[in-house]
C-alpha cells in the first residue's frame, strides 16, 4: 500500500501563540483513509516542541512516497509583518533533503489564495488543490502524475503550471465527518488560553462581499449549510469521545441563515450538552430573542467583525451595515450578558482626520453601552492584509498604493502613509478605557 504522509505546516510565529486542530488536513485525511486505498500517518508541527527535527524523524521512520502538507495561513495578520512563508519554504527544503525522491503535494487555505505564485515560488511542490479537497482528493492521488482536467487541481506541464479553475460546489449533504481518530483532538485541549482549539464546520461558503475579503474566493459565494443535527451529533460525538467541551464554529458568519444556527443550538438545548462555543457573528441578525438562544444553548463570546468605525468605512468596505445597526447590536448583546469582541479596520481607503474623531465616538458609545454589564471583551484594530483578486486590492492599485512590483503573498497592509500613525491613537484610546473599565469592576 501506498504511504502517504499528512503535513500540518507551522501556523504561527511561535510556540505562544495560540493553537488551532487542523480540520482541513484532518477532513482530506479521513477522504483518504476510507478509501482504505493507502497507509496514511499525520503530523502537525505547531504541536511539536522539535519541529523541524520532528519532521526528520517522521521521514525517517515512515518513508512515505507521498508527502501532503497544508499551508493554513500566510501570515499571521494583525498588523505584524513577518511571514508564514519563510518556516513554510524551510519545511520544504528539509522535505527535500530527507526525502529527495518523494513527491510532495500542497493545499490548504494559505495555498489557495496563493497557489499559482507558490507553485512558482517553491518547485519542490509537483502539484496541489486549490479550495475544497473532497472531490477531488481521490482522483488525484489516482492520476498524481497526469492529473489532466480534475477541477481545483494545479500541476506542472514542461515548465508552465496549470490550474484547473476550482469549482467550490461540494455538496454539504455529502460532508465527510473529519475523523479525529486519524489525529487525536486530547492535546489540542490544554495548550490554548483563549481560542476553541477545536473546530466544527456548520457551513461553508460567504454570500456577503466585503471589499477586503478573501473567504469567497475561498469557498464560494453561497452559504451551503450542514443539516444542523448532524452538527450537533459532531459535537456531542467530541463531547462523549473527547472530552471536548470548547468548540468553534469554524462559519465564515456563524448567525446566517439564522434559522440554521437556531437549529443547531435548540437541539444543543434539547441534549443538554455541557459546551461552550463561540463563532463570528453577522451584527444585524442578532435580536433579544436570538442572542438569548445563543448564549442559552452555551455561546461564551459574541465575535462581531463590524469593520468600520464610521459610515465611510462601512460603505467603502461594502459592508452593507450602520453605524445605528452595530450600536443596536451591542445593546442587544450587552443585555444578554455575554462577552462581545469587536474587530474593527482602521486606516481603510475612506480614512481621514474628521473620521478619526467619527470613529472614537463610536468607540465611546460601545464602551458606553457594555459599561453596566462589563460584556466588553475588548476591541481589535487591525490594518487591512491586502488580498489578490478582492476590491481592496483594486481600490490600493487605483490610488497608487501598490503597484505591479507589490508582492503580495508577504504582508502588505493597506496604510498610506499620511495617516499610517493613526492607528495608534485609536489603540491608545480604545485600551485606556478598556483598563479604566476593568480596573473599577
Ligand atoms: C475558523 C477560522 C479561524 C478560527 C479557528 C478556530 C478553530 N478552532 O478551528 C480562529 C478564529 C481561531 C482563527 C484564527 C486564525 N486564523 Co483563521 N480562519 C478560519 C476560517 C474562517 C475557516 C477555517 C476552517 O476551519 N475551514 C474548514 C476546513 C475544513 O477547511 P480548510 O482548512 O480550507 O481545508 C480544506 C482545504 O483547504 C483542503 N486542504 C487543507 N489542507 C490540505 C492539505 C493538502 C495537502 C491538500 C491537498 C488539501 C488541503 O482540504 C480541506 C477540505 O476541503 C478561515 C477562512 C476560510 N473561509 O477558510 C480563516 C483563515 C484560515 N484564518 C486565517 C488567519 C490568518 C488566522 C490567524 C493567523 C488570525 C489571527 N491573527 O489570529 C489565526 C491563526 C490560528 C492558527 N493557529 O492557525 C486566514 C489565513 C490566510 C492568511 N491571511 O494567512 C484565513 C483564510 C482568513 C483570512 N483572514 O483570510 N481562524
Amino acid at each position: 500500500m501506498k504511504k502517504i504522509l499528512l503535513i500540518q505546516t507551522l501556523s504561527m510565529e511561535g510556540i505562544d501563540i495560540e493553537r488551532v486542530y487542523p480540520i482541513g488536513l484532518v477532513t482530506l485525511a479521513s477522504i483518504i483513509e476510507r478509501s482504505k486505498k493507502y497507509d496514511l500517518s499525520l503530523y502537525d508541527m505547531n504541536m511539536a516542541t522539535d519541529a523541524y527535527g520532528d519532521l526528520k524523524k517522521k521521514i525517517e521512520a515512515i518513508q512515505p512516497d507521498l508527502i501532503g502538507v497544508s499551508l493554513r495561513n500566510v501570515d499571521p495578520l494583525g498588523n505584524r509583518t513577518n511571514s508564514l512563508i519563510v518556516p513554510f519554504a524551510i519545511t520544504l527544503n528539509l522535505l527535500k533533503t530527507y526525502a529527495p525522491d518523494t513527491p510532495i503535494l500542497a493545499g490548504g487555505t494559505a495555498f489557495s489564495l496563493f497557489p499559482k505564485r507558490l507553485m512558482e515560488e517553491f518547485t519542490q511542490i509537483q502539484c496541489g488543490i486549490v479550495g475544497e479537497a473532497e472531490q477531488n482528493i481521490l482522483p488525484l492521488l489516482k492520476n498524481f502524475d497526469q492529473p489532466g482536467n480534475i477541477p481545483g487541481v494545479i500541476y506542472r506541464k514542461g515548465d508552465a503550471v496549470i490550474l484547473n479553475p476550482p469549482v467550490a460546489s461540494f455538496k454539504m449533504a455529502e460532508y465527510t465527518v473529519p475523523n479525529r481518530e486519524l489525529l487525536p483532538v486530547k492535546p489540542y485541549l490544554e495548550v490554548n488560553k483563549y481560542v476553541e482549539s477545536i473546530g466544527v464546520e456548520g457551513k461553508r461558503g460567504c454570500s456577503y462581499r466585503c471589499a477586503y475579503c478573501s473567504y469567497p474566493l475561498l469557498s464560494g459565494t453561497c452559504m451551503r449549510t450542514r443539516n444542523p443535527v448532524d452538527v450537533v451529533d459532531e459535537i456531542a460525538d467530541l463531547y462523549h469521545r473527547s472530552g471536548v467541551t470548547r468548540i468553534h464554529l469554524t462559519d465564515s458568519i456563524v448567525n446566517f441563515p439564522v434559522n440554521h444556527l437556531d437549529e443547531i443550538c435548540k437541539e444543543l438545548i434539547k441534549r443538554q450538552l455541557p459546551i461552550r462555543w463561540s463563532g463570528f457573528f453577522r451584527e444585524n441578525l442578532l435580536t433579544p430573542d436570538n442572542a438569548r438562544l445563543y448564549a442559552e444553548s452555551g455561546c461564551e463570546c459574541f465575535s462581531l467583525s463590524p469593520d468600520g468605525l464610521t459610515a465611510d468605512a462601512l460603505k467603502i468596505l461594502k459592508k452593507n451595515l450602520t453605524i445605528d445597526d452595530i450600536l443596536h447590536t451591542a445593546k442587544v448583546l450587552s443585555d444578554v450578558g455575554i462577552v462581545t469582541v469587536y474587530h474593527f479596520l482602521v486606516n481603510t481607503p475612506a480614512v481621514s482626520e474628521k473620521n478619526v474623531d467619527e470613529a472614537k465616538r463610536l468607540i465611546d458609545r460601545i464602551y458606553n453601552i457594555h459599561e453596566g454589564s462589563k460584556t466588553i471583551g475588548t476591541i481589535v484594530l487591525n490594518l487591512i492584509r491586502i488580498m489578490p483578486n478582492t476590491e481592496i486590492e483594486r481600490i490600493a492599485r487605483e490610488r497608487g498604493l501598490i503597484d505591479d512590483s507589490t508582492d503580495l503573498l508577504y504582508p502588505t497592509y493597506y496604510n498610506p502613509k499620511e495617516t499610517n500613525t493613526l492607528r495608534y491613537a485609536l489603540e491608545v484610546y480604545h485600551n485606556t478605557k478598556n483598563i479604566l473599565m476593568w480596573q473599577e469592576a
